[in-house]
C-alpha cells in the first residue's frame, strides 16, 4: 500500500519531522507536502508508528482482506 502522509509548513517541525513505523522497519524523514511511504501488510494487527522521538503516535489497523 501507499500511505501518503501530508504536511503543511505549519505543522511540520523539529518534533515531528520523522516518522517511524517500527514493525515494517520504516522511517520516512517528512517533507513539506506530500510524503509517500510504501509497505505491504503481512498481516491483520494494530501497528503503531510514532515520531522520531516517540512522543506523538498513531496505529494502523490492518483487517483481514
Ligand atoms: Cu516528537
Amino acid at each position: 500500500m501507499v500511505w501518503n502522509v501530508q504536511a503543511t509548513p505549519e505543522h511540520l517541525n523539529g518534533c515531528n519531522n520523522r516518522l517511524f513505523l517500527n514493525e515494517y522497519g520504516i522511517e520516512k524523514s517528512l517533507e513539506v507536502e506530500e510524503n509517500l511511504i510504501v509497505f505491504t501488510p503481512e498481516k491483520p494487527g494494530t501497528y503503531m508508528y510514532s515520531c522520531w522521538m516517540g512522543m506523538i503516535h498513531g496505529v494502523i489497523i490492518v483487517k483481514e482482506a
